[in-house]
């Protein structure tokens, strides 16, 4: 069997850039497992958000300003809404909200997360696997200084990732199983590399891990694993993952997610705005690729996955 399957990792909308770079190149030689941490029940409906955020970027559909939800959105839902008094706290668009609606139907009908996300991807024309980490149910919990433990959306959305953290757990994880199919893969002879997008590491990237059984498949592979920054010049390109790097106690820098990767990974993709930190992170054990890893336009999202995928093959050729 031909070693050609490009698994990676993704969470957030960084995530979904370089996914989308990738899927362009590798088509249905992509598997991408998606973190479901940052899903919750919300106005009776069950949202999915970096699964979402993942399917629209791939089908061409995401709203390019914000990175999540649709492009061409109408916001009459969220209005009547908010007139009637209801929770107008978290945004969700007339034609997004159709996503949440079908896929609660079906849940409820007792199809799996994975099915659901598998039909609607094919629908929207997605060569590209999109796999959530578990179809079980996996919840970020933030615990802050000053208010306690809050869901993760209301963290994130609600309280605009004001309130300092202190710890994040996954409330379900040790009960939640991986999709047999993601572990089957990382287990055959199908697999060319592993690539962990530029996600946040704590709240995107650490509830895949922690599924039980997939950090340990990835330990396991033969072929190289690699991870791109999220964070260039000591700011993460989008959301929270530099204050949360200074919050958890980590240097807030490249070497401090590549840090987190530790022992997982061989290799590192790092912005070229931080090409001095590179012998500090080969100083982690991992080799280290310099590039342009701001992903601006289509093109750029394309030619970071090419350079990503050369460097995955470049490391296998060393060994
Ligand atoms: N993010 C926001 O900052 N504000 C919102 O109102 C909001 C709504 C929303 C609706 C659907 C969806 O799929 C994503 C949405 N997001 C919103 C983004 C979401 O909170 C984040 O992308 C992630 O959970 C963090 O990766």
């Amino acid at each position: 069997m031909a070693r050609d399957q490009i698994v990676a990792l993704a969470g957030g909308v960084g995530g979904a850039k370089l996914a989308l770079g990738l899927a362009a190149i590798l088509g249905e030689r992509l598997s991408i497992v998606v973190n479901t941490a940052d899903d919750f029940e919300h106005l009776g409906l069950h949202v999915s958000p970096d699964l979402d955020t993942v399917m629209y970027t791939l089908a061409g559909l995401a709203n390019p300003e914000t990175g999540w939800g649709r492009a061409g959105e109408s916001w009459n839902f969220m209005a009547a809404l908010s007139q009637l008094g209801g929770e107008s706290w978290f945004n969700l668009g007339d034609r997004d909200l159709a996503t949440h609606v079908e896929r609660t139907r079906r849940l409820r009908a007792g199809e799996t997360l994975a099915a659901v996300t598998a039909d609607l991807c094919r629908r929207l024309g997605i060569a590209s696997q999109v796999l959530p980490m578990s179809n079980d149910a996996v919840r970020t919990v933030v615990a802050t200084a000053e208010e306690g433990e809050l869901d993760f959306q209301h963290w994130f959305v609600r309280r605009r990732c004001e309130p300092a953290v202190t710890v994040i757990r996954f409330a379900g994880i040790e009960g939640a199983a991986a999709l047999p199919e993601a572990l089957a893969l990382l287990a055959g002879e199908a697999v060319r590399g592993l690539v962990i997008c530029p996600s946040n590491p704590f709240v995107s990237v650490a509830p895949i891990l922690a599924v039980p059984g997939l950090r340990a498949s990835i330990e396991r592979l033969r072929v190289p694993r690699v991870a791109v920054t999220p964070i260039v010049g000591g700011q993460a390109i989008k959301g929270p993952a530099a204050k949360m790097l200074a919050e958890l106690g980590h240097p807030v820098s490249a070497a401090g997610v590549a840090a987190c990767y530790r022992g997982l990974i061989d290799g590192f993709v790092l912005d070229q705005a931080d090409r001095s930190a590179k012998g500090e992170i080969e100083g982690l054990g991992m080799r280290v690729l310099v590039a342009d890893t701001m992903m601006r336009t289509h093109a750029d999202k394309r030619r970071l996955a090419g350079e990503v995928l050369d460097f995955v093959d470049k490391l296998a050729a060393a060994g």
